[in-house]
């Protein structure tokens, strides 16, 4: 990826921006990280391509929109994205295994109103929906891995960020996961953390409600 300038579009939030400024962070590559509050998106809405951000904007004006195609694309260029087609495959099998989780909690547990069937939906999610997915994580960390650390391979890859990323806004969101997800990632953690590129940007990171 050149040096020319590149822009990040997104709120001022983690939310659906961070995994992209992640991989950024990992590639030691610049950009403007353009950040703005609610009150300030009816300015830039129109001029989003599809109206929603996050977007990452090329140096000659292309807009690309999709928090995931966003990642993926910034993750191709940095070498973050697998060595091959089958290994960008594997990446992109954990990644939507992930995502699926990220997107139940989304639509199903943070937005309920009716306190009693949030805190079912809660255990739900906790009991069967996180179990399951510590098991599948597991199951294709197993089959594409040898490394201790990460997902694919023996080095870093967005998949990676992606699954590190998800834990980190799991817990904030419910700290009962803790438990859920046990010792098993902690080599992929102090990896991300012990990685100087990324401790610099989470040490500097805005701090955000989400
Ligand atoms: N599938 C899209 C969803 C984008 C999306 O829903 N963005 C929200 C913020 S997280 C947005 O722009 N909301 C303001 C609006 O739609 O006016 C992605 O992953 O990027």
């Amino acid at each position: 990826m050149s040096s020319g300038d590149l822009k990040f579009y997104y709120f001022d939030l983690q939310a659906r921006g961070e995994l992209t400024r992640l991989i950024l962070a990992a590639a030691g590559r610049s950009y403007e990280d353009i950040r703005f509050g609610f009150d300030k998106w009816p300015e830039y809405k129109p001029k989003m391509i599809l109206g929603q951000a996050p977007v990452l904007e090329l140096a000659d004006g292309t807009q690309l929109p999709q928090s995931l195609t966003i990642a993926r694309y910034v993750a191709r260029e940095a070498g973050l994205a697998g060595s091959d087609n089958l290994e960008s495959a594997k990446i992109d099998a954990v990644v939507d295994t992930q995502k699926d989780v990220n997107e139940t909690y989304f639509s199903k547990v943070f937005p309920e109103k009716d306190e009693t069937k949030k805190a079912e939906e809660l255990k739900k999610f906790l009991d069967e929906t996180v179990t399951k997915h510590v098991e599948n994580l597991g199951k294709l960390k197993k089959a594409y891995s040898k490394d201790e650390k990460y997902f694919v391979g023996d080095k870093l890859s967005w998949a990676d960020l992606f699954v590190f990323q998800s834990i980190q806004a799991l817990l904030q969101a419910v700290p009962e996961v803790k438990g859920k997800f046990g010792e098993q990632f902690k080599p992929l953690m102090d990896a991300i953390y012990g990685n100087e590129n990324i401790k610099k940007y989470l040490d500097a990171r805005p701090q955000t409600a989400f």
